[in-house]
């Protein structure tokens, strides 16, 4: 797949899934014996995309595995691109080393010049061992697949090359206009050359400019455009722009909206909006992280149906046909890297992790920033923000994503807000918390509160807006009880009512994720997660409604 739209006309390209040549490494020692040259014989088949462990007997393989295929060069320069490999991936084309690529949820690319016409030999080592200063590390919540999980594809290129399109826009005060701000990144392959670069808008050409092109060009443009309609939670009003080349093309699709914080309030469009959200893993029990885009279609109308107007893509990036579809449909969206709690203070204090973390942002916003769905970046998920080390790796994420993009919220989840010493960087405050499930009944979500507003008074923030970023318990579907007791739906369901009851009570609150959409797979040891999912879903991980998906609908409906 890829994304829902055509991004090019000039450009062919072809997807290089299917069944590739595949091995465990479990002794990792494929490098040192050169299989990106002599690749073993003894080989099994692999899926691309998949994940490796929903194949029969890999479900417990962590670690080195390798991938090969012939692939067909049609062009003398052509582009590789993978949407998706977790979590480290090495590549090799006829034995020659391509380059690395660190992060499971984005996608990575090589340029490949000069090539003869023909078949080659493409070698791909994936890697998802963990430890703890992986992003995610490994004791994160949710089950670490591997294998290139998202499609493969080989970009015919001409004698141009368009890699990326970053469109911004400021829309006038009464939001009937706005100013476009176009930037590509476009290379010669065959030296330095005169071309004509031409912008479309809505289907019409309106700029062209001359350009001496050489290996790597930002060719800017900037125009008006007029009696515009705002893209919005429901209506989804999206427009394309296009640049192109003699040879090359690339579009992308825009909505035009405008989303703030102030006075405690988040405002979308200029009007004060309530984030009715939930979590959602890309998760399914058969697919795992290859989550097929029919079954995201089926996602986001149980959600709408919910009565959402958010999700939040936790924990890490999600795939593009998802970001996609949220385009399409006006639903928010809440963008994060794996960056999940439980690290020590000496691991926080790795700068290697500091590294990953700032690399990983930097990539999902270049990669995502053209998609109207994208209200909120995350920059982290329950890491130590009592403790300096955490001061110092929030202030450097916040920094570096309002360099990369001035034009979204960003925020991480704490689940220790009442002593929190990072909430100056962030544009608005999210709290996990679990009243009702780990600690104290769902009658305590007053006294935090309380406690709460002394904390923020003390803090300097109390104009920041709050939400509740994670809340819930877990139920095991279609167990029912008479009684309020623990993993029965029932009490699930209450759990959830009171909660959003006393967050609505509260005035504090203007924004729900329940925690979470549907059970997934977890790490986690069984004894902590029965059936080895995450139980806290209103759906079970097939999407069977729990009774606490109607009680939440009831609430969400209303609010
Ligand atoms: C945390 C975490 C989630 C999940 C949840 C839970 O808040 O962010 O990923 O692990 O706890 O179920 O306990």
């Amino acid at each position: 797949m890829g994304r829902l739209f055509k991004e090019h006309d000039k450009r062919q390209v072809v997807s290089i899934g299917g069944f590739w040549r595949f091995i465990e490494d479990a002794e990792g020692k494929g490098e040192s014996e050169e299989w990106f040259k002599n690749f073993p014989e003894n080989t099994e088949k692999m899926f691309v995309p998949s994940c490796w462990n929903l194949s029969l007997g890999k479900f417990e393989y962590f670690g080195i595995a390798w991938y090969q295929r012939e692939i067909d060069i049609t062009s003398k320069n052509s582009l590789l691109e993978f949407e998706g490999a977790l979590s480290y991936a090495k590549v090799w084309l006829d034995g020659e080393y391509l380059g690395d690529h660190y992060g499971g949820y984005t996608s990575f690319a090589f340029k490949l010049t000069n090539m003869e016409i023909g078949i080659h030999t493409l070698t791909v080592m994936v890697d998802n061992s963990a430890d703890d200063t992986t992003l995610p590390s490994d004791v994160a919540d949710w089950y670490r697949y591997g294998g290139i999980i998202r499609d493969v594809k080989l970009h015919n290129l001409g004698n141009t090359y368009i890699s990326s399109m970053h469109i911004s826009h400021e829309l006038s005060e009464n939001n009937d206009s706005a100013r476009v701000f176009v930037k590509g990144n476009i290379s010669s392959l065959i030296g330095e050359r005169q071309e004509n670069i031409t912008l479309n808008f809505d289907g019409k050409e309106i700029a062209k400019k001359t350009i001496t092109l050489g290996d790597e060009n930002a060719v800017e443009f900037e125009f008006s455009a007029e009696n515009i309609n705002l893209w919005d939670i429901g209506a989804p009003n999206l427009y394309t722009v296009k640049i192109a080349t003699s040879d090359d093309d690339l579009a992308d699709r825009i909505g035009f909206r405008r989303i703030e914080t102030k006075e405690n309030k988040i405002f979308l469009n200029g009007k004060s909006v309530f984030l009715k959200g939930v979590n959602r893993h890309e998760d399914h029990p058969e697919f795992g992280n290859a989550f097929p885009v029919s079954l995201m279609q089926k996602d986001l109308d149980i959600i709408r149906n919910l009565g959402c107007n958010t999700i939040r893509g936790s924990h890490y990036p999600n795939s593009k046909e998802f970001l996609d579809l949220l385009d399409e449909n006006g639903i928010l969206f809440w963008s994060e890297i794996p960056m999940w709690g439980e690290q020590s203070v000496e691991t926080l204090e790795k700068p290697i992790l500091l590294s990953r973390a700032l690399y990983m942002h930097t990539e999902m916003v270049n990669q995502y920033f053209n998609h109207p769905s994208i209200v909120i970046w995350g920059m982290h998920n329950e890491i130590e923000t009592k403790e300096q080390i955490a001061v110092d790796i929030t202030e450097k994420i916040y920094k570096l994503l309002k360099s990369l993009d001035s034009s979204r919220l960003i925020t991480y989840a704490t689940d220790r807000a009442e002593k929190d010493i990072c909430l100056k960087y962030c544009d608005f405050i999210s709290i996990n918390k679990y009243f009702g499930w780990y600690g104290g009944g769902t009658d305590a979500w007053k006294g935090f509160f309380d406690e709460l507003k002394v904390w923020f008074k003390k803090q300097g923030v109390e104009e920041k807006a709050v939400i509740m970023s994670e809340f819930g318990g877990a139920a095991l579907y279609g167990n029912h009880t008479f009684d309020n007791i623990k993993w029965s739906e029932e009490y699930q369901a209450n759990l959830l009512s009171e909660s959003i009851d006393a967050f609505i009570e509260s005035g504090m609150v203007c924004g729900t994720y329940v925690w979470h959409f549907a059970d997934a797979r977890t790490i986690r040891p069984v004894t902590d997660r029965a059936r080895g999912f995450n139980n806290k879903g209103i759906l079970n991980e097939y999407r069977k409604p729990k009774a606490s998906y109607f009680a939440v609908q009831e609430k969400y409906q209303k609010l």
